[in-house]
């Protein structure tokens, strides 16, 4: 039966949204996050849908459960929902979470300041620093990340061949920076961004293969990240991030950020303890940094850190009932 009331405390991350929800958990299978994401998509899809489409919801939608940790030395595990199914990783959507939940006395954090997350990409640390009631910013230490392929040809039809690289930060990434084909992105509109990016990614899909090491759930680019000049004083770089059928991040994107700073790092563009301060399309920054490095399965791998900001929009009571024809929303 699709029937529920969802308590949610919305927020945005530098202009992203985030919905937590805060009732309504289903009962999730499985020993470790990944295997409960697994559960979620085959089970309770529907709360999903219901939570990130239209009416309820809209393209650039994004949310997170919290949940008991599985491990023993973490203080809480993270489901991520959005419009294009369940991230195993979301950076925006840990920094929203992390705000909204500690400034609305939902997690108890062992010690002030610090907290350590189950999430389906793994486990990730957290610094986040607070004054009085608000959560000024958060700091993710995130799961390795790692160049996959390097200078790959795309041959797009309608626009021409594409060189570009794959990284993962906890989502696979197809990068693209400025060339022939492609100008910047401060030279395309956000029409053209949104027509070109699904394109990209399926030639990408079947001609590249990302299958993360150690969990084989985790595969396939999923998202494809444009770079170009700056526009905020401060930022090293500029990106824009394609999600979903048909979203732009708002906020300079957590994991593409990560799987960014994991080329840099790979094509000796950015050392360990080098900072770079990430732009979004609105201008909005994370502070990346490369904390260390490590090995994934065969790769060379970092160890990013992303710092970002998010502030609470709303409180909202979301009611699904399946009188209503779109109770699960729908896609225009
Ligand atoms: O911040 O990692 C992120 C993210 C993924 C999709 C949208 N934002």
């Amino acid at each position: 039966m699709i029937k529920g009331t969802f308590f949610c405390v919305d927020a945005h991350t530098c202009g992203n949204p985030v919905r937590l929800v805060t009732s309504g958990h289903p009962d999730l299978q499985g020993r470790n996050m990944s295997e409960k994401r697994q559960d979620f998509l085959e089970h309770h899809d529907w709360i999903r849908q219901a939570l990130m489409f239209e009416p309820r919801g809209h393209d650039m939608m994004s949310g997170a459960f919290l949940y008991p940790p599985c491990s023993d030395n973490a203080d809480a595990a993270v489901l991520f929902i959005e419009t294009s199914g369940c991230l195993p990783m979301c950076g925006h959507g840990t920094i929203g979470t992390v705000t909204a939940a500690i400034e609305s006395g939902l997690l108890q954090p062992r010690e002030p300041g610090k907290l350590t997350l189950d999430v389906p990409a793994g486990q990730i640390r957290i610094d986040y620093q607070q004054t009085g009631a608000r959560v000024d910013w958060v700091r993710i230490y995130n799961v390795p990340a790692y160049l996959a392929h390097r200078d790959a040809i795309l041959a797009v039809p309608g626009l021409g061949e594409l060189r570009v690289d794959v990284a993962y930060g906890g989502n696979y990434y197809v990068i693209v920076d400025p060339q022939e084909n492609f100008p910047g992105l401060r030279h395309w509109s956000a029409a053209e961004i949104l027509r070109w990016s699904p394109i990209v990614r399926q030639i990408a899909r079947e001609q590249l293969s990302c299958v993360h090491p150690d969990d084989a759930t985790v595969q396939g680019v999923s998202h494809v990240l444009w770079t170009g000049d700056t526009i905020t004083p401060g930022s090293d770089g500029a990106n824009a991030v394609f999600y979903g059928d048909k979203a732009i991040d708002r906020s300079p994107c957590g994991t593409g950020t990560s799987a960014r700073l994991a080329q840099l790092h790979a094509r000796g563009r950015l050392q360990v303890g080098e900072q770079y301060t990430h732009e979004s399309i609105i201008g909005s920054q994370f502070i990346g940094r490369i904390e260390s490095v490590t090995r994934v399965g065969e790769f060379d791998a970092i160890c990013p850190s992303i710092q970002g900001w998010a502030r609470i929009t709303g409180h909202n009571s979301i009611t699904v009932d399946d009188s209503d024809p779109y109770a699960l929303g729908f896609q225009v």
